[in-house]
């Protein structure tokens, strides 16, 4: 299955998608102030949030008058337009070897198993991959990120419950230099005591990284539940201040999906929209594809 039939399966699920909601307001009628305002209302409703919403009405009230169009069904390719046009400003570059992706996110949004996927993928395409288990707060993180090592037959470093994670994560980066690997992925922990706490955490682990492993091109991606909506902004923004992100990627767009948020989140970071998780097992994982994205929502 495709990208766009993927995505599609889990869009149906939700009964109030994004498309389902704009269905009705681009009907055979005339452009007037109730269609942009209905549609401000659905974007809104939709987790696209209120700055963003403005963006795109204003953009589009602009593209809608240089284009001459008059009918509100012939505005739909000039939204789809405008929301490609966001989510297309900062496109993920092609990774170097060797590089680092810590991923970071709160707790259950999809860490350990993205890199799970990504351990398959990075395999398949024959790249050399080492993984750091630096979540070493939940007791049982590690053992579920062997499983996925050993799936791909590839290295983890892990080390025992509660040991220091900048720790684990600097003998990570000794086994990736020994090993001449091309990806080290280091899966962090979503939760700690507290929030201050967790993030002095990462920020130790990003000190380690740019310390001991200079030459790798370093990426951090916050990882965010397509089940989220609006919170998953102010997540980002969390992780964001803590360590500077580079990228994000989205899982669970097989299931009841917000992901409308993607857009604000596109409009109001600079983070490159690299992967998209669409199911549980390693083969479910796709690059992100902008276009395809917004066939799917609308
Ligand atoms: N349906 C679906 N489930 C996912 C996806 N990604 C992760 N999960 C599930 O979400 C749960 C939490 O995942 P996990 O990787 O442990 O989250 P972590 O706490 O961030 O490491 C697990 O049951 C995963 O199988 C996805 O793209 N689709
Ligand atoms: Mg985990």
């Amino acid at each position: 299955m495709g990208f766009f039939s993927r995505l599609f399966e889990g869009m149906k699920k939700t009964k109030k998608s994004f498309g389902e909601k704009l269905k009705y307001i681009f009907t055979g009628n005339d452009i007037d102030e109730d269609f942009y305002e209905e549609l401000e209302f659905v974007l809104v409703s939709s987790d696209i949030g209120v700055e963003t919403t403005e963006y795109i009405i204003d953009e589009l009230r602009e593209r809608a008058k240089k284009n001459k169009v008059k009918k509100t069904e012939d505005c739909k390719h000039l939204l789809k337009e405008i929301l490609v046009d966001i989510l297309s400003q900062n496109k993920p570059e092609k990774l170097g070897s060797p590089c680092v992706i810590m991923v970071l996110g709160v707790n259950g949004v999809g860490k350990t198993t993205t890199i799970g996927k990504l351990a398959k993928k990075f395999t398949d395409e024959g790249k050399k991959v080492v993984l750091a288990a630096a979540d070493t707060f939940r007791a049982a993180a590690s053992d579920q990120l062997e499983v996925w090592a050993n799936r791909a037959k590839v290295k983890v470093v892990t080390n025992e419950h509660g040991v220091d994670p900048a720790a684990v994560v600097y003998d990570s980066i000794q086994a990736a230099k020994a090993r001449n690997a091309d990806v080290l992925l280091i899966d962090t922990a979503g939760r700690l005591h507290n929030k201050a706490v967790l993030m002095e955490e990462l920020k130790k682990i990003s000190r380690v990284v740019n310390k001991e492993y200079p030459e790798a091109e370093y990426h951090k991606m916050v990882i965010v539940d397509g089940a989220t909506g609006q919170n998953a902004i102010s997540q980002v923004e969390l992780f964001n201040e803590a360590v500077e992100l580079t990228d994000v990627s989205i899982t669970k767009l097989d299931g009841t999906s917000k992901g409308g948020f993607l857009i604000s989140l596109a409009k109001d970071f600079d983070l490159a929209i690299r992967y998209v998780g669409v199911g549980e097992t390693a083969d479910d994982l796709l690059d992100f594809d902008p276009k395809e994205f917004v066939d799917a929502i609308l």
